[in-house]
């Protein structure tokens, strides 16, 4: 018996973060040996190294101990792997940047960083085992896969405000995440108008406030400029941009970063981007001493969009100075990233590309929060990538799911599993309402129909139930094990939204998603009530029946309110929330139930669903799948934040279903003048056009009046020979 128990206690157990059932380490470490004995946690400790180690981790650890100093029952020696604390333990230290060693023993805890932010890595990971109630006898040795581990705050919309961005590095130390690229579309002073003015004084301080955060929480705050909309290749601008960077130098910025994506014209050009950022590395980055390597968006920043004939990205490959990363979303815009294709760009730009992840941003699909796991990330992908960002939402603390989730992958990518660091995460961002939060972002994880083709899994563990119900619904029969998981599903629904609306675990989290919990919690309750008009009609109850339409009908009208009044952005306002399963079966069983009803009562219905027959007519790949919207009779494309590129004969358009009268229409593709190479048209099959007059007004839309026929479709086509470039900002038909 007794030889057992010995066995037992040095049973090993490596890569498994789970100690007790509580204690989850965040990103998984390489390698753990754990036995299954315990100690208490020390009351006092005696630490040993304080004035050689990195000061910051030093005052984490002092912040998880008391501590005496004559106490020698039990000691923490702490330092890097030169510093005489942990001399001793020097050979356990994993060779590798930002790596440490950590073993807690029945008197001693060792904590040997391979340099400072390793020390500081390895506090973290005794910080989140101390959360449990014992401390395990544990050895960890750890480092992180890819050098650059992050967010780029990079998205079109509203920045996050300063509180938010606290937050976040404060969040970015506790997951080992090291780096900070702040580089906001809606930022005057990073883009244009004002990339070549300093910033007023009160962004610079709140900037250097910022810097001094990150260096806290040893985050390298990189501050990225986007010159290219309107940089003109001239020793000036060159100057302009250099002064700028200075100015950031002072607030305290140590890593720099320009940015060349989605621009057209001048800015576009390999061969001066090169010399440009060449000239910023030897004059400035590498004079400095104290910044880290230059970091560059390229223009043609994903494969759809490269043209390796034409030579931009090759330019790049050979002329950009070796030590400036290069960042890549992939093979698409919106993109998994797999091995394949990072061999493929890293063989254009001879060098490791710096992923440039574009999950979980929102920006164009602004109705929708993406909550759901962060998968598509190839876990062979090591030694292929020297950094890897996401671009998160302007909702900083949601977006905390998906970030924690890409901390685990970028530091530990063989033993990524998506699903299980997706529960983590959940737990994580919500501890006290994890069910509830688990409920509501199961359910918003889809991004609906978008421009980008990209889409995510959603409701997948409802989906089969749904479908199932649906089925029975349409041939009168009811399973009654079918139906109970319905009907507990939507109240889960309402539950999780009322549960998190009144919860105090996230203030600033709750303040972000509360139009789409008010959206889900009135979508419970559709669905719910929809699951007893269902019974109503298998009892023939009329009466009941009525009552329960006319209730999902005002709680139908509430959504609708919600969805006119909260999250009014000009792209795609509106709150969507279980958008790919549970709104859709809510919808295809009230136009089920009125039919059946119709023909068992013979009265008519008025449609709940709020659902549009009109059609995108395009016969551009880049428009094909826009989302079309229909609103108060206005029928109207979701605006395109990219440039339009037309080829000739090509158009942009919609097909009303059926042919009906147009009040008016508005067109704006962000031109100053309506161009000769342009006409609007209408139709009514499709074959036959006719022109389709109007003009702009001063805000530049172009206006056409009222048409009596009636037409089934209506475009804008380039009539020139030549491809043409345009933006797409509306596309508006009001129908009669
Ligand atoms: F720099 C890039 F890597 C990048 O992704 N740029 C933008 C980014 O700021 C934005 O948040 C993201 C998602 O919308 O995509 C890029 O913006 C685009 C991408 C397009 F395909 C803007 C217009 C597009 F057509």
């Amino acid at each position: 018996m007794k030889s057992k128990l010995f066995i037992l206690s040095i049973l090993v157990v490596t890569l498994q973060a789970v100690f007790a059932q509580r204690t989850v380490i965040n990103p998984l470490p390489q390698t753990i040996s754990t036995t299954v004995d315990n100690i208490a946690k020390p009351k006092d400790v005696r630490i040993v190294g304080k004035s050689d180690a990195d000061i910051v981790a030093v005052n984490l650890l002092q912040s998880l101990f008391s501590e005496s100093n004559n106490n020698k029952e039990y000691t923490i020696y702490i330092g890097e792997k030169s510093d005489r604390a942990v001399r001793k333990f020097r050979k356990h230290i994993p060779n590798k940047a930002e790596g440490y060693y950590l073993s807690i023993e029945k008197d001693k805890i060792v904590i040997a960083g391979h340099d400072e932010r390793g020390t500081y890595y390895g506090v973290q990971t005794l910080k989140q085992i101390m959360e449990d109630e014992m401390l395990p006898i544990v050895t960890i040795k750890d480092y992180p896969d890819i050098v650059a581990r992050g967010v780029v705050e990079g998205f079109y919309g509203t920045p996050w405000t300063f509180d938010d961005r606290v937050r976040q590095l404060k969040f970015y130390g506790d997951n080992k995440l090291n780096t900070y690229i702040y580089g906001p579309k809606d930022d005057p002073y990073h883009r244009s108008p004002n990339w070549r003015e300093p910033y007023p004084a009160d962004e610079a301080k709140a900037i250097e406030e910022l810097v001094d955060i990150a260096n806290q929480n040893h985050v390298d705050f990189v501050w990225a400029i986007h010159p290219g909309l309107d940089i003109k290749w001239t020793n000036e601008d060159r100057d302009f941009l250099m002064d700028k960077f200075e100015a950031m130098y002072q607030l305290g910025v140590r890593a720099f970063a320009v940015f060349f994506d989605d621009i057209s014209g001048e800015g576009v050009n390999a061969e001066k981007q090169a010399q440009l950022l060449n000239y910023v590395d030897d004059n400035f980055i590498k004079v400095k001493g104290d910044v880290i390597p230059l970091t560059l968006c390229p223009t043609e920043y994903n494969k759809s969009w490269t043209n390796i004939e034409r030579g931009y990205l090759p330019t790049l490959g050979s002329k950009l100075n070796p030590s400036t990363n290069i960042m890549w979303t992939g093979d698409r815009v919106i993109s998994d990233i797999d091995t394949q294709g990072l061999e493929w760009v890293n063989k254009h730009i001879e060098r490791n590309a710096y992923i440039w992840w574009n999950f979980p941003v929102s920006d164009y699909v602004r109705d929708h929060l993406l909550m759901g796991p962060a998968y598509g990330l190839d876990t062979e992908a090591n030694d292929l990538m020297s950094g890897f960002m996401t671009n998160p939402m302007e909702f900083a603390e949601a977006s905390k799911v998906a970030i924690y989730s890409v901390a685990n992958y970028a530091w530990n990518i063989n033993n990524y599993d998506w699903m299980a660091t997706w529960e983590n995460a959940l737990k994580n961002v919500m501890p006290n309402n994890y069910e509830a939060f688990r409920t509501f972002s199961i359910h918003n994880a889809d991004l609906g129909p978008n421009g980008h083709g990209y889409r995510r899994d959603e409701s997948w563990e409802f989906k089969k139930t749904a479908h199932t119900y649906l089925q029975n619904t349409k041939i009168g029969e009811s399973d009654l094990n079918i139906s109970q998981k319905v009907q507990q599903e939507f109240m889960k629904i309402i539950m999780a939204a009322r549960a998190l609306q009144n919860s105090k675990d996230n203030d600033a989290l709750i303040e972000e998603i509360t139009p789409w919990l008010k959206q889900f919690s009135l979508l419970g309750e559709s669905g719910l009530a929809t699951t007893y008009l269902q019974t109503a009609l298998m009892q023939n109850d009329k009466n009941t029946f009525d009552k329960l339409y006319n209730h999902v009908k005002l709680v139908k009208e509430e959504m609708y309110n919600i969805s006119n009044t909260l999250n009014q952005n000009p792209y795609q306002p509106g709150v969507k929330t279980g958008s790919l399963v549970v709104e859709p079966l809510i919808d295809s069983l009230l136009v089920e139930l009125s039919k059946q009803y119709t023909e068992k009562f013979g009265e008519q219905l008025p449609s709940l669903a709020n659902y549009t027959p009109h059609l995108i007519y395009s016969n551009l790949v880049q428009v094909e799948k826009l989302p079309i919207r229909y609103l108060r009779k206005v029928v109207s494309i979701s605006p395109m934040l990219e440039v339009l590129q037309i080829p000739a004969g090509g158009y942009v358009g919609l097909e009303l279903v059926p042919a009906q009268a147009i009040v008016n229409t508005k067109i704006n593709i962000g031109l100053d003048e309506f161009p000769n190479w342009a006409a609007v048209q209408v139709s009514k099959d499709g074959e036959n056009w006719t022109d389709y007059r109007g003009e702009l007004n001063q805000h530049k839309d172009w206006i056409g009046g009222k048409l009596f026929k009636e037409y089934r479709y209506i475009r804008l086509i380039n009539t020139s020979n030549e491809t043409q470039e345009s933006y797409l900002k509306s596309f508006e038909v009001k129908t009669e």
